[in-house]
């Protein structure tokens, strides 16, 4: 049986108290309670803070280009479904370098899930406007604090039909540790959005910030299968933030409308050279 000992225990280069750790802690327990061993488990990030988050778990890594964590995670799938694949990001990675990935992969629906530390800032980077940041925040470079409208991953994401949108909170790790375990069973394209403290960069939308405004969307009636609804709270931001599971919806994935992987994944299926010799003497 797997433990989460079996995932290892790492030195990180986060600072102390960062919302990342309770992302590591409930990405952990969720992969422990789903019976994942390791080997099964394929975690794919780009560049940032959050990029670094495989780097602190014993399993199957690919740390890529900033923006680019969705193209090898979806490629990766495709070639072996019997992986669990998650594709681990920041605010900047999926929202603004790699949105047009996000824009795409959702309507392409693979089997995997997106976990996106939004801490509204430029972790790595030292402190820049993210495309989540609030408007009027100030940072070294947005002297007269942002302008510009901040993008919505959640409404766009319902907009888009994506088959499982929910949020979560870095301060509230068993809540957290459950959608990521709902999100991975969810089968289709899985966007979790978590609401992660910066303690260095972001001193504006804080852990006590955060906890004053959140609540839990189970706890209201909310229904998932419900899309009007689901947009309508996803457009609720401010006093009060909602957390929790805003959409899900069933319906055929990437790999099942692949017509070559309908005789299983590519790495066990047997290949037929005599095809390929018949197809080079076309052009011989
Ligand atoms: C192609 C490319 N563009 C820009 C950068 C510089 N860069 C590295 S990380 C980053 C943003 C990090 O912010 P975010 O994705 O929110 O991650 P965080 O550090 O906050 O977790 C940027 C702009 C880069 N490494 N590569
Ligand atoms: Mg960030």
């Amino acid at each position: 049986m797997v433990r989460i000992e079996d995932y290892g225990e790492f030195e990180t280069a986060w600072c102390p108290g960062c919302g990342n750790f309770g992302i590591l802690k409930a990405l952990k327990k969720a992969l422990v309670g789903l019976g994942k061993e390791p080997h099964e488990v394929l975690l794919v990030s780009g560049i940032g803070q959050s990029g670094k988050l495989p780097h602190y778990l014993r399993c199957n890594t690919f740390n890529g280009l900033h923006g680019r964590t969705l193209p090898p995670a979806t490629g990766a799938k495709a070639a072996n479904q019997e992986l669990t694949v998650l594709a681990i990001a920041g605010d900047g990675d999926a929202y603004g370098e790699g949105g047009n990935h996000l824009v795409h992969a959702i309507r392409r629906n693979p089997d995997i899930t997106l976990l996106v530390h939004n801490n509204q800032i430029y972790g790595l980077t030292k402190g820049q406007a993210s495309p989540t940041s609030d408007l009027g925040m100030k940072t070294k470079v947005q002297g007269h604090g942002v302008f510009e409208t901040p993008l919505n991953p959640l409404a766009l994401a319902i907009s888009l039909d994506c088959s499982f949108v929910a949020r979560g909170f870095a301060g509230d790790v068993s809540h957290l540790s459950n959608l990521i375990a709902k999100a991975i069973k969810h089968k289709g394209f899985s966007l979790v959005d978590i609401l992660q403290p910066c303690v260095t960069f972001n001193r504006l939308n804080t852990f006590q910030w955060y906890r004053e405004r959140v609540y839990r969307l189970e706890d209201t009636g909310h229904r998932p299968d419900d899309r009007t609804e689901a947009f309508e709270k996803s457009l609720e931001w401010g006093d009060k933030i909602p957390i929790g599971v805003f959409y899900e919806r069933r319906g055929p994935t990437f790999e099942d409308n692949l017509p070559a992987l309908s005789r299983g994944p590519l790495y066990r299926q047997k290949h037929d050279l005599s095809l390929v010799e018949k197809l080079m003497e076309k052009f011989m």
